[in-house]
């Protein structure tokens, strides 16, 4: 059964980090693994010889410090680090239907999966298997399909540099695109916004740039919960002098204020203030505020004339765009001098940074409302400026370094190359994107799901949709860690594959192993494990890969190298991804920064070689009276679908993540009252009910008309054709609902 989900509640924390912060980290890392084997492995995360911290994207500062981790970071290395173990007693006594009654919480806690196991067909239990006959089973399942393209290859964010070149490579040689990622429901529409306007998909600034900026604009997003260590470069930025604007329909404790656990200040002391305003935007309204700002700025004539004549193109189309404001205003749910004091500040500004995440990305109008912003920041020639420019960011560890790879449904630019070098061709025409992954296995044109690192199930919109596609395929392969909702939703064979989590000791016939990630400023820097495995039966993710490619393809390609000696997968990557050129010495020391070339000379490889104002016309979502409109986010004690715990400190919730939060005259005008029991359900104008049971209303400081809740509980009420224009990311953050009483 699930555990007993009571959340009980308290008022939401002001401020960020600090002492709570790295206490709570430290006794979850020291308490789990075991003492020494945790604090080993702290002290290993982002130094030079270590490990990349698996816990998010935010760069490394240039001199690591000892104590460069945050709460975050050392919950997801203990998790990695944790001596509990699923082992064959374990999958002998629990049936896959009872697993399949299990939250994600207490799979989780079920440890590190010991073994390779299969599910034959028609069997409710996982039995233990040897590597080379789960290799025989996929190459019989792959090579039996009537097309490659019934076959579809997801990637998670933490698969390194190394395994998803060879990944990519393995699908392509087999015959097809369809490599899915998390960044499809992760970052997509920021990489395509980006790539249609300034020439490439990243962001354009270093973690240097964020330390000298006048003025930071933090849009949807929640670092003190999901980038801890963004909160140092905040205040460092601070100190020398920045203002920080908040955009945000919800008061998010970091962002107010943050206490340092790395300065004697932070951990004593009241903590720095952060925000300079704060500006409480209905989800969905920043299309409408960006709009706004950049029509003020024009009237102002506070625009970077010599940067738009030199540099950019479609600036008289969008200078001549107009301004509701009765529409702005309802959209945005700010007043008039509000929008008008940000617009001043980026008027006084010489240095501007407008950093962004999940809050913009996940809606539908989402490219859109990303291209807004960098029309603003275009306006006023803020790109490839020290102290200014454009900053998605990144979610997963290593998710930036995967596109980078090649992990993409689009054959990437360096394909040609690509395939002179491994004699290869890839099919031109794109594979699936998540969503049309899921769509395609409904449909049964998909028949083999194969999933290296993440959770698909529950990462996935539409839950029951998406299950029930995983469990029509002919055979699911989940390379993972730890025990998850996929595991429990397998097709009619299923096999979890155990891998090598970062933090462990990676030893190959040439010796001990290193991987590498490049971060979300496009810095790249090798990551050594340092713990033993946690059993001798796992192997690495290349290993995986360079044996998989050997079962299905032969020895046509050069698997058996790679295998032995990463390094020989490097000199291929220097090969064939533009940036990477002598690739294995420039690794040494700190690593390298990729070639950006908006930030580096204001060069940008778009369709007219230059940066392009785009008009789009303003939209948001609509939402009929006597309903909200829902986003699904991240708590404190959650790792994406990894749910480590049943507190959110900063949102005052302990014990319990079925809570949706209500502006108090929202629950009012509904006719509730904080503590109430509601079914969430939601409205996409099809036929079908989508309900998520037992919400307990937490009345909340969020913007009038909307609500929130926590993702994956919420995954069931997203529609699965409820997208992003132009990029497909499921809109997890504009969710229409009613709320229903239990009876
Ligand atoms: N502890 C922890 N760290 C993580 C993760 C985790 O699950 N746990 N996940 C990692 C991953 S993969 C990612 S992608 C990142 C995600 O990092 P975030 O994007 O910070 O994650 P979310 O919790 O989804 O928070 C979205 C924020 O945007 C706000 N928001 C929602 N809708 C809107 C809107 O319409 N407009 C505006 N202006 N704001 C809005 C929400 O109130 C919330 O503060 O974090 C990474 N780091
Ligand atoms: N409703 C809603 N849905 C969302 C979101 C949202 O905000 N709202 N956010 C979306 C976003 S931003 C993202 S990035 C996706 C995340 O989607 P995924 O990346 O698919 O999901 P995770 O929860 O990060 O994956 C966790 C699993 O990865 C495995 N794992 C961990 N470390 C390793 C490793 O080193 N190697 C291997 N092979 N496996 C490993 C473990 O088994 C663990 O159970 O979810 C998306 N879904
Ligand atoms: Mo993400």
């Amino acid at each position: 059964m699930a555990d007993k989900d009571e959340p009980t509640v308290s008022s939401p924390k002001r401020s960020a980090a600090g002492v709570p912060g790295i206490v709570t980290g430290l006794k979850y890392a020291l308490g789990k693994p075991g003492i020494v084997r945790g604090s080993r492995a702290l002290l290993r995360i982002n130094q030079a010889d270590g490990f990349d911290c698996p816990g998010c994207a935010w760069p490394e500062p240039g001199h690591r410090s000892s104590a460069e981790f945050c709460e975050n970071g050392a919950k997801a290395v203990a998790e990695e680090a944790t001596r509990r173990q699923a082992d064959t007693t374990f999958f002998a006594t629990h049936s896959i239907s009872e697993l399949a009654q299990w939250d994600e919480h207490r799979l989780g806690r079920t440890g590190r999966i010991e073994r390779p196991m299969v599910r034959r067909p028609d069997s409710d239990h996982y039995e233990p298997i040897s590597w080379s006959d789960a290799f025989t089973l996929i190459a019989e399942h792959l090579t039996g399909l009537d097309d490659p393209n019934q076959a579809v290859f997801y990637t998670s964010g933490r698969t390194s540099n190394e395994a998803a070149f060879c990944y990519q490579l393995f699908a392509r040689a087999f015959g097809t695109n369809n490599l899915p990622d998390c960044s499809n429901y992760c970052h997509e529409s920021s990489g395509v916004a980006l790539t249609e306007t300034i020439g490439i998909g990243k962001g354009s600034v270093t973690l240097d740039d964020i330390h000298k900026a006048d003025l930071l604009v933090i849009v949807g997003q929640n670092p003190g919960t999901n980038h801890p260590r963004m909160l140092t470069a905040l205040e460092k930025a601070k100190k020398a002098g920045a203002s920080i604007v908040a955009v945000n329909p919800m008061p998010e404790a970091g962002l107010l204020n943050f206490k340092n656990p790395q300065t004697p200040r932070g951990v004593v002391g009241g903590g720095t203030p952060l925000t300079d305003q704060f500006l409480r935007i209905k989800l969905g309204g920043d299309h409408a505020l960006f709009a706004a700002i950049g029509a003020l700025l024009r009237e102002r004539g506070a625009v970077d004339t010599e940067f738009i004549t030199e540099h950019t193109s479609g600036y008289k189309a969008y200078a001549e765009t107009e301004i509701d404001w009765d529409a702005t205003l309802s959209a945005t749910g700010l007043t008039r001098d509000e929008i008008e004091e940000a617009a001043d500040r980026f008027a006084a500004s010489d240095a501007t940074i407008v950093c962004w995440a999940m809050g913009l990305t996940q809606h539908t109008g989402a490219v859109a409302t990303i291209q807004e912003i960098v029309n603003v920041q275009l306006l006023r020639g803020m790109i490839g400026r020290p102290g200014a420019g454009l900053c998605p960011v990144r979610g997963h560890s290593n998710v930036q370094g995967d596109r980078t790879m090649g992990i993409w449904e689009v054959p990437p630019p360096w394909i040609d190359r690509l395939d002179a070098e491994f004699g290869i061709e890839t099919p031109p025409e794109p594979g699936y994107h998540a969503v049309a992954a899921i769509e395609a296995m409904r449909r049964r044109d998909a028949r083999v799901f194969i999933g290296l690192g993440g959770n698909f199930a529950a990462a996935s919109p539409d839950t029951q949709v998406t299950e029930t596609a995983l469990r029509s395929q002919d055979l699911t392969v989940h390379i993972s860690t730890t025990l998850n909702r996929s595991h429990v939703v397998p097709g009619r064979t299923g096999l979890i594959l155990p891998v090598l989590g970062r933090t462990e000791i990676d030893h190959q016939a040439a010796g001990p192993q290193f991987v590498t990630v490049e971060d979300s400023m496009s810095c790249v820097h090798a990551s050594r494990g340092r713990l033993a495995p946690v059993s001798s039966h796992l192997i690495s993710e290349v290993a995986f890969v360079s044996r998989l490619g050997r079962a299905v393809l032969g020895d046509t390609l050069p698997w058996r190298d790679f295998e032995a000696d990463y390094r020989a997968v490097r000199e291929r990557i220097a090969n064939v991804v533009p940036g990477f050129e002598d690739y294995e010495r420039r690794l040494k020391g700190n690593g390298f920064t990729l070639p950006n070339p908006p930030r580096d000379g204001r060069t940008f490889e778009t369709a007219d070689g230059k940066a392009r104002f785009s008009v789009n016309s303003v939209s948001a979502p609509t939402v009929p009276t006597g309903r909200l409109l829902l986003q699904s986010l991240r708590s404190h004690d959650q790792y994406n679908t990894t749910v480590y715990g049943l507190d959110d400190r900063y949102r005052g919730i302990r014990g319990g993540r079925r809570v949706v939060f209500c502006h108090p005259d929202d629950v009012v005008e509904l006719g509730f009252a904080d503590g109430d029991i509601v079914d969430l359900v939601s409205e996409w104008g099809d036929d079908v009910e989508r309900r998520a049971e037992e919400f307990r209303i937490v009345s909340y400081p969020i913007a009038r008309g909307c609500a929130a809740t926590y993702f994956p509980e919420a995954n069931p009420l997203v529609a699965l054709h409820a997208t992003a224009k132009r990029s497909n990311t499921p809109v997890s953050k504009s969710i229409v609902i009613r709320l229903e009483s239990r009876a």
